[in-house]
């Protein structure tokens, strides 16, 4: 009976993996193991997130725990978590933190094949008032084990092999790309498994959402301006877009991702890369939109194209449904 089968024959993220991992003979599970460790990170830190506000109404936070330590903020207790379960995995051999001024060289005893580029907690601005922040992660395999170097992960976003984010909101939600589809998966917290809940998620074609900072508006370039008015007072006549922006690229990338539309961090005459950083935000964001066939641009170029120079660059960025995408790239060309 089929409500049965839903019930017993659950999709877990692991399975999902292994299934994949199977469809490559050559394949010997290390992604697979690499893949649990991250997962292991995000529930360690969903748990932390929905315990934080309870703890600072207990006055928990900043005081001292049984070891005599500091309780940690959330941002720094999930990158050491991050860290923790990435190095003990056996099977990475660089990290880039967004909370690290440098890279992280694994020692050699523990050392394995991938290079993981993460923000273990973005959204900072809404951790205190317990809006949806998350993680985003991207994944390369390195070219030499041996010999790691910076190169290894100053590559193009065309090179990284896996991307993905797990979104804290009302439910924890693990969105996943392996070079193929986009599967999205949803934490059960009586089974403690990531379940299946999206599968091979398509961004709508065109949408009716824009989302950008507003408050920065004086300082856009035109395409940027133009494209907003664009939203607000459609030319031809036909309803304009609705405003949505969190401030958290992780659940404004995930609702573009399944209602459809645009999230845009432009540069602008103060910061003209704008303020999100190329490897871990804006590339796994970008992979994620392409493979589920949207389209991801700098004002430049298609942002998986860039080749950044420095671990922590930055890079303006309009991701989302392909049409509207495809509308500011044309604003962007009409300047030339
Ligand atoms: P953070 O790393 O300090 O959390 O900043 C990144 C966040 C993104 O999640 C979000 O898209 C952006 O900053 C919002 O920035 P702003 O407040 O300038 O609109
Ligand atoms: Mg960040």
């Amino acid at each position: 009976h089929m409500a049965d089968a839903h019930r017993t024959d659950l999709m877990t993220i692991t399975r999902y993996v292994l299934n994949e991992q199977s469809k490559r003979p050559e394949s010997r599970g290390d992604l697979t193991i690499l893949l649990n460790h991250i997962v292991f990170g995000c529930k360690f830190v969903c748990s932390s997130v929905s315990k934080a506000g309870l703890a600072k109404l207990l006055g928990l936070a900043g005081e001292t725990n049984v070891q005599g330590e500091e309780q940690k903020k959330l941002d720094v207790l999930s990158n050491d978590v991050f860290i923790k379960a990435l190095t003990s995995s056996g099977r990475t051999c660089i990290l880039v933190s967004e909370e690290n001024e440098e890279a992280i060289f694994v020692e050699p005893s523990n050392r394995g094949k991938y290079c993981v580029v993460f923000d273990p907690l973005d959204g900072s601005s809404n951790i205190d008032c317990g809006v949806s922040i998350g993680t985003i992660f991207g994944i390369y395999l390195v070219q030499d084990v041996d010999n790691p170097t910076l190169d290894d992960v100053l590559r193009s976003g065309r090179e990284m092999l896996v991307a993905g984010y797990c979104m804290y909101g009302s439910s924890c939600t693990l969105v996943l790309s392996t070079g193929g589809g986009v599967n999205g998966f949803t934490l059960d917290p009586s089974l403690g498994e990531f379940i299946l809940t999206y599968p091979d998620i398509k961004i709508p074609k065109k949408g009716k959402i824009y989302s950008i900072n507003e408050g920065n508006a004086r300082n856009w370039d035109e395409p940027t301006k133009k494209y907003v008015e664009k939203c607000k007072f459609p030319p031809d006549g036909s309803s304009p877009k609705s405003l949505r922006y969190i401030g958290s690229m992780v659940a404004d990338v995930h609702r573009t991702l399944l209602y459809g539309g645009i999230f845009m961090y432009p540069g602008d005459k103060k910061s003209p890369s704008g303020k999100l950083r190329v490897l871990y935000e804006v590339f796994p964001m970008s992979f994620l939109m392409e493979h589920a066939g949207g389209q991801a641009f700098t004002g430049k170029q298609q942002a998986l194209d860039l080749v950044p120079k420095k671990i922590h660059e930055r890079s303006p960025v309009f991701l989302g449904s392909y049409d509207d995408v495809d509308e500011v790239k044309a604003l962007y060309a009409a300047e030339e």
